[in-house]
């Protein structure tokens, strides 16, 4: 009778797991694990919960490592994109970030960006701000070659950058 219940418990819990994530997958495990009603529905748990979880793990590290961060003001007050000057790889996702000083934005210069690329759709609109602490302005750009943008309320100040797509 305990047998049956325990099963009973633990199926349910399994079915649910490939929808509910890490979280639940762990806490599925502990019920589970007092009641030990057949060895194998445990370990098998136990497994999925590590594929889940290393799974998560693995697709934060991509993020992470195919884009990269610009904050927009420095720590300092100084009104520049901190780093100013950097490199990226062609579909690599650049995010600039709302550090301090703002509203800022980011504009592409037409004049100096790869011929064929559109300024316009690699830039925010000149009327365009990031107003709140945090937000953000995501690009990727294909095309190799170098870009200078701006942020259009703070260029007279010099906060101008570049980035070298290779
Ligand atoms: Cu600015």
């Amino acid at each position: 009778m305990a047998t049956v219940t325990s099963a009973a418990v633990a199926i349910p819990s399994f079915t649910g797991l490939k929808a509910s994530g890490p979280t639940k997958a762990i806490a599925a495990v502990k019920v589970s694990v007092p009641q030990t009603p057949r060895f194998s529905v445990k370990a098998s748990l136990k497994d999925l919960g590590a594929v889940v979880v290393a799974t998560a793990a693995s697709a934060v590290l991509a993020s992470n490592a195919m884009a990269l961060e610009i904050l927009l003001g420095g720590d300092d007050g100084s009104l520049a994109f901190v780093p100013s000057n950097f490199s990226v790889a062609p579909g690599e996702k650049i995010v600039f970030k709302n550090n301090a000083g703002f509203p800022h934005n980011v504009v592409f210069d037409e004049d100096e960006i790869p011929s064929g690329v559109d300024a316009g759709k690699i830039s925010m609109p000149e009327e365009d701000l990031l107003n709140a602490p945090g937000e953000t302005y995501s690009v990727t750009l294909e095309t190799k070659g170098t870009y200078s943008f701006y942020c259009s309320p703070h260029q007279g100040a010099g906060m101008v950058g570049k980035v070298t797509v290779n």
